[in-house]
């Protein structure tokens, strides 16, 4: 038996006229998709606590979520500053898991009533194959705060310890759990170092309590600059003067780094990771006009600073 007309192909992708439609329409339209999916690239998609939020509980999570599955060596790309307490450290401060999209922090100790929690997720992140985070993640919230104050302070003392203090902060820089606080004293140009009994009853510190700052302390910050844990300090002296900590509240009598900026700082210095590569940057004010910005080094090494040029904003 013979057919005429249409020849039948049982095999349709042989025909010649089908093949060359098939080239036309839709491998063009296949190649057109290729980028997109070549392309997908890892990004956060999430933040737990989110940007910003406060009435964080003492001891929650921190964690990032991601668009993608994450290697395991991802653990190293979160960073987790409390200024408060310090930057994470393996004997105190928690430590950081990979759970398939997620990095989640679990703190082993809470966080100060109100502090700032400062939070990069650095360019070490990566999928499991291999594709890095195009760029770092960066976000800050304030923990949540408790008891039954509502705004009036009517109970208190004067402490006559920082005479001629010019700037004080609060921060556990001893590493006992309470605030101890700080002065930088323009006066007798050093640094007070204050110890907390627990109690918000403060005493200088034994050991080293007033290390020479010059020439003029006027301002200061602190936070973990050399990321081991403990918090440092960072002194306006119309220069910058950075002092590191041992872990029990001893500074050096001097400054261990110094960097020069012109004109001299026109006022406090401010601690953040600027540049999303998960250590604390500092900025503040140029005397002069503008800004001055330093993004952090290997204190070790006393790098230079990366921008040693006076910050100019808008221009
Ligand atoms: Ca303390
Ligand atoms: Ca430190
Ligand atoms: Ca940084």
């Amino acid at each position: 038996m013979t057919f005429s007309g249409l020849i039948y192909n049982p095999f349709p992708f042989q025909n010649p006229f089908i093949i060359s439609h098939f080239v036309r329409l839709f491998v063009p339209i296949s190649l057109s998709l290729l980028p997109g999916l070549a392309m997908a690239q890892l990004s956060v998609t999430a933040t737990t606590p989110a940007v910003n939020q406060l009435g964080l509980l003492p001891n929650a999570t921190v964690s990032a979520a991601f668009n993608q599955a994450l290697a395991s060596s991802s653990v190293n790309a979160l960073k987790v500053h409390s200024m408060q307490r310090g930057g994470m450290r393996s004997s105190r401060a928690g430590s950081v898991a990979a759970n398939g999209n997620a990095l989640v922090f679990t703190p082993t100790y809470s966080f100060s009533p109100g502090e700032l929690i400062s939070v990069t997720a650095t360019t070490a992140a990566g999928n499991t194959a291999g594709l890095a985070l195009s760029r770092p993640y960066v976000w800050q919230f304030g923990a949540g705060v408790s008891g039954p104050g509502r705004g009036y302070f009517s109970t208190g003392y004067d402490p006559t310890l920082f005479k001629g203090s010019f700037a004080l902060v609060a921060g556990d820089v001893d590493n006992d759990g309470d605030l101890d606080m700080l002065s930088a004293n323009i006066s007798r140009r050093c640094v007070d170092v204050c110890f907390n009994n627990g109690s918000g009853i403060f005493s200088l510190a034994p050991a080293n309590p007033s290390p020479t700052v010059r020439p003029d302390p006027c301002g200061l910050a602190i936070g973990d600059l050399d990321n081991d844990g403990d918090l440092d300090i960072v002194v306006n002296t119309n220069n910058i003067a950075l002092m590191v900590n041992n872990g029990q509240g001893f500074f050096a009598g001097t400054a261990n780094y110094s960097i020069p900026i012109s004109n001299g700082c026109g006022g406090n210095i401010s601690l953040s990771d600027l540049d999303g590569d998960g250590d604390l940057d500092f900025l503040g004010p140029n005397a002069g006009g503008g800004a001055f910005i330093r993004f952090n080094g290997n204190l070790a090494l006393a790098a230079p600073p990366r921008n040693p040029s006076r910050a100019r904003l808008g221009g």
